[in-house]
């Protein structure tokens, strides 16, 4: 996205230290969780004016991980997804909620599952991963209701690792960066005018793009942000620490808006 107009995040859990993650060895720090998510709203809020963030909900652990819980279609269009996750699920209401008034909102029901860190955005077109938390019903439903604005969905097996974008994002709107150790068919991006980088750290997979050539790193990913300064790109470094502990990555705790007419 590379003209938002608002962002949407969300409070950390006071119960943030029960969220899922595959690995539960190392302990997670609610107060520093708690700083690393001020400098990444701080930032943003820096290049985008207009942020809201919602309150938090003690019951819901990983709500903090906003991106999960919709797809922004186009700026008067959202998909509130159903998470994969069934605890996650209760996540939804609160966006809905905000969103409802503002866009026009649909919504998708079991069996059909989907996570919004699964759909990256290429201009008009939605590439998205299935991963055993989106599923092709799911993608189906997306796809549905992307067609009629003008916007393809393809789809592609996520062959390991949480979410398609915990492995590959877009630095700029030319730009698009990979873990190569997850396997992914780079097929689905042909015809996109991407140039594709292999990232050297799983870190690095998952940055976050915003207007004027801006993109935030995540500090765990030195190598990708030079490779990225060497580009020209305007790279912020921002810790995250925490985040990468419960397995969420840059694009993970905002939603991004755009203004009309862009995409
Ligand atoms: C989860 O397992 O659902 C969370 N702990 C992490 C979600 C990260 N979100 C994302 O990659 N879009």
């Amino acid at each position: 996205m590379f003209q938002v107009d608002r962002i949407l995040t969300r409070k950390p859990s006071v119960s943030f230290q029960n969220c899922i993650r595959h690995d539960a060895s190392s302990p997670i720090d609610l107060d520093l969780m708690n700083h690393q998510h001020l400098a990444y709203v701080k930032c943003l809020s820096q290049i985008v004016s207009d942020h809201n963030q919602l309150d938090d909900d003690p019951a819901l652990p990983d709500c903090v991980f906003i991106e999960d819980t919709c797809v922004v279609l186009d700026h008067e269009t959202v998909l509130i997804t159903n998470p994969g996750a069934p605890s996650r699920r209760a996540e939804v209401q609160a966006v809905q909620e905000y969103l409802t008034g503002e866009l026009r909102v649909h919504t998708m029901v079991d069996p059909a599952t989907l996570d919004g860190g699964d759909v990256l955005r290429v201009g008009q077109t939605l590439i998205a991963g299935r991963s055993e938390r989106s599923n092709e019903a799911g993608i189906q439903l997306l796809r549905d209701l992307a067609k009629p604005l003008g916007i393809e969905t393809r789809s592609t097996p996520l062959p390991k690792g949480l979410h398609f974008k915990s492995a590959c994002s877009l630095a700029s709107p030319e730009v698009l960066l990979y873990d190569p150790s997850v396997g992914i068919d780079l097929s689905v991006f042909e015809g996109l005018s991407l140039d594709l980088i292999a990232v050297p750290e799983k870190d690095g997979a998952n940055v976050l793009a915003l207007p004027q050539q801006r993109v935030i790193v995540s500090q765990a990913a030195p190598r990708t942000a030079r490779i990225l300064e060497q580009r020209g790109l305007d790279v912020t470094i921002l810790n995250i620490s925490e985040m990468h502990k419960a397995d969420g990555a840059l694009t993970c705790p905002s939603v991004r808006l755009p203004a009309k007419g862009h995409w």
